[in-house]
């Protein structure tokens, strides 16, 4: 057992490159002292302690194979009674949902390094902005939740947070919809089954007040569709605009693309890559860490006011709790 990791790295390529980062604080704090431009990469994992459930990986009761079957315009389109209950109870648990101290020590990062620091978000459940992150400063790749677009034209609506979004979707009690989402074959089998019936017959789903046949849907991106060209163009922008010196790669497997290739574009410029997450396994673009890099392994919401304290200082949680943003 005296092999050390950079070895047992050399003779076995599937030994966790985890293990070359460094887990120290204090190392991290000497580097945070002289970066000036710093950016973060997000996922679900930053609101598992808001208690809202992650998509993969230890504690998440979507799997893989739920997202690629309720997350893409062809699940809507085979039935979107089930797409939109399944969005209905995860607005509903947003709403509910309040910031953890990793959204407010981003949100303060930010107020701390308005030119130096931008937050690059997959979560689409509103706690950030919630948490008061200076919005310039946050990119929504994955757009909001709390939009509602239409499956035919482009009309959208933005920040509506009605709860249930349509009367069509008050009548479903949270066990009746997890009844329908249940990670089993069974459930998987009827969602692929055309016989199955709707979950809600069409005629009664929220309908485009524009072009009047289109049904309104969540105004997510799925998979298959694109990013919001500007929101990239923005986070282009700023990546490009100079060397990387950290990037946070913060709750995320960083396994969904474009977003996962933004932690290679900032290692391609001079950025160390810094993982905080609850499990070192499952770390998509962001593992193959090196010398230079770190790896905290545990819940952002008690790792980020730690390892950003040098700038972002004590956060008083009372204070910041009372003065939480507007839905
Ligand atoms: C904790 C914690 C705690 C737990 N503290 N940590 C290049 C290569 C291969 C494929 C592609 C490619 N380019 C494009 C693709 C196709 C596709 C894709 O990436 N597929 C992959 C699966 C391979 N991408 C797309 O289709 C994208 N569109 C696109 O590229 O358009 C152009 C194009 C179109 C067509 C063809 C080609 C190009 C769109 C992707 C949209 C993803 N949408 C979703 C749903 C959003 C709406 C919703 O919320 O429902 O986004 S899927 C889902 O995954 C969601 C998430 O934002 C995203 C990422 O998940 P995330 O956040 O990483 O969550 P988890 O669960 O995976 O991880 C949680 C982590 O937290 C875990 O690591 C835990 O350990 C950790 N954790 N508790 C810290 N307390
Ligand atoms: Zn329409």
């Amino acid at each position: 057992m005296s092999t050390s990791s950079s070895a047992q790295a050399a003779i076995n390529p599937f030994w966790p490159s985890a293990e070359m980062a460094s887990t120290s604080v204090e190392e991290f704090h000497t580097v945070l002292s002289s970066s000036t431009r710093i950016m973060a990469l997000c996922g679900a994992g930053l609101s598992a302690a808001s208690g809202l459930e992650t998509f993969r990986g230890a504690g998440g009761m979507w799997r893989n194979y739920q997202a690629t079957a309720l997350a893409t315009p062809e699940a809507f389109e085979r039935d979107p009674g089930l797409v939109w209950l399944f969005y209905s109870m995860r607005r509903h648990k947003a709403l509910q949902a309040k910031p953890n101290m990793g959204h407010y020590a981003l949100a303060e990062l930010s107020r701390k390094m308005p030119e130096g620091f931008i937050t690059l978000t997959q979560n689409v459940d509103g706690l950030s902005q919630r948490a008061n992150h200076p919005r310039p400063q946050l990119k929504l790749l994955h757009d909001s939740i709390f939009d509602i677009k239409c499956f035919d034209c482009d009309y959208r609506e933005m920040n509506n947070f009605d709860d249930p979004y349509h009367p069509s979707l008050a009548n479903h009690t949270p066990e009746e919809v997890n009844d329908r989402l249940v990670n089993t074959v069974t459930a998987r089998a009827a969602l692929l089954d055309p016989a199955t019936p709707p979950a809600i017959p069409r005629s009664e789903l929220p309908h485009c007040p524009s072009c009047k046949d289109g049904l309104l849907r969540p105004g997510v991106v799925w998979f298959g569709e694109s990013l919001p060209e500007e929101t990239l163009e923005e986070a282009d922008d700023w990546v490009n605009s100079g060397p990387i010196d950290l990037c946070l790669v913060i709750g995320t497997t960083a396994t969904v693309y474009p977003a996962a290739s933004y932690v290679d574009i900032a290692r391609s410029r001079g950025a160390r890559i810094v993982v905080i997450n609850m499990d070192r396994e499952e770390l998509g673009s962001a593992k193959n860490l090196r010398d230079g890099d770190f790896l905290f392994e545990g819940d952002a919401s008690k790792i980020l006011p730690e390892i950003l304290k040098p700038i972002i200082g004590d956060l008083d949680e009372e204070a910041l709790r009372a003065n939480e943003g507007g839905k």
